[in-house]
């Protein structure tokens, strides 16, 4: 991984954090404990991946920071959010998130359910406000983009697939499926955002879509890769939950190599697809690879 791309990413998370900060101003008294909730999760570091790819995808089409940054943020939130209940004991149980308790770990399991509650629907007020874009017509299309991925066609409808498939054999096809659903429907749209306030015409947004699509599940397949071959330190949470929990993973039906091998050609395959934009799309590119040869 290069350095550059690194060095990219951390100044851009910079970024999206400011804006997350000012967006969650702490507020006093009780509505300010869901606040402070939403705040722990939100700052808390992490890549900052589909905000970055909102950037890049925005810078494509020449998109002002300020709407690329914000519309990067409210999909932080969502992401926040669904890490968040992903966490609670009724999901996956998880007491470490990002190096530290878990939101109801660090406060209460009430609380935890309104802090992701919160980011979901303050996702929307952000890109309901002008300041996101002066257009309303490109306000609702963010708008609807993001209910259509975070909802029952997209991560919700993933992540319930995920519980319902816990003790059954699933094959390529359908932890590929689900998959596209619980991760990939956000990153498609994080891509997806910076072409529609950039306005982009229909060849483009498609070239964006089949790159995220890649994308989407070679970030899956190396989430997978280092659940096995990854460290604590690395991931800020316990490793080698899928193998413990017998989960069906590409690394279990396609073995490391396979999986490797596969990430490897989707993310060739997401770089082809991006010969249209010329070297404006380098980024992106940078990013493809980051997301295979990460180690958290
Ligand atoms: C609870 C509605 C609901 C959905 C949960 C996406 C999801 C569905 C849960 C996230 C939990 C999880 C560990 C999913 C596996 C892949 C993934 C999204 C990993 C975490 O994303 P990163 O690596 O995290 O981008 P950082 O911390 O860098 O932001």
């Amino acid at each position: 991984m290069s350095d550059a791309i690194d060095n990219r990413m951390r100044r851009a998370g910079d970024e999206i954090t400011a804006t997350l900060d000012a967006l969650l101003a702490p507020a006093p008294g009780a509505r300010g404990r869901v606040i402070e909730a939403m705040r722990y999760s939100a700052l808390s570091g992490g890549k900052r991946l589909r905000p970055y790819l909102t950037l890049a995808s925005a810078a494509l089409f020449d998109v002002e920071r300020q709407g690329a940054l914000r519309a990067g943020a409210a999909v932080e939130m969502i992401h926040c959010y669904s890490l968040i209940h992903d966490d609670l004991p009724a999901m996956d149980d998880s007491d470490m998130r990002r190096g530290r308790p878990s939101v109801h770990k660090a406060f209460d399991e009430a609380t935890a359910i309104l802090a992701g509650d919160g980011l979901l629907t303050q996702a929307f007020e952000v890109l309901a406000h002008p300041d996101t874009a002066e257009d309303p017509a490109i306000r609702l299309e963010l708008i609807a983009g993001l209910s259509v991925a975070s909802g029952t066609a997209g991560m919700v409808g993933g992540q319930m697939i995920d519980i319902a498939a816990e003790n059954e054999v699933l094959d390529l096809a359908a932890i590929t499926e689900l998959q596209k659903l619980k991760t990939g429907a956000l990153i498609e749209f994080s891509c997806r955002a910076g072409a529609i306030l950039g306005r982009a015409d229909e060849t483009s947004r498609l070239a964006l879509t089949n790159y995220a699509v890649n994308i989407g599940l070679a970030f899956q397949i190396a989430d997978d890769l280092l659940d096995v071959e990854g460290t604590k330190e690395q991931l800020g949470k316990p490793v080698g939950q899928d193998t413990d929990m017998d989960k069906a993973t590409f690394v279990k039906l396609l073995g490391l190599e396979g999986a490797r091998n596969k990430a490897g050609s989707l993310i060739e395959e997401a770089c082809d697809g991006l010969a249209p934009f010329g070297p404006k799309a380098g980024d992106l590119m940078d990013v493809a690879r980051f997301i295979v040869e990460r180690r958290s």
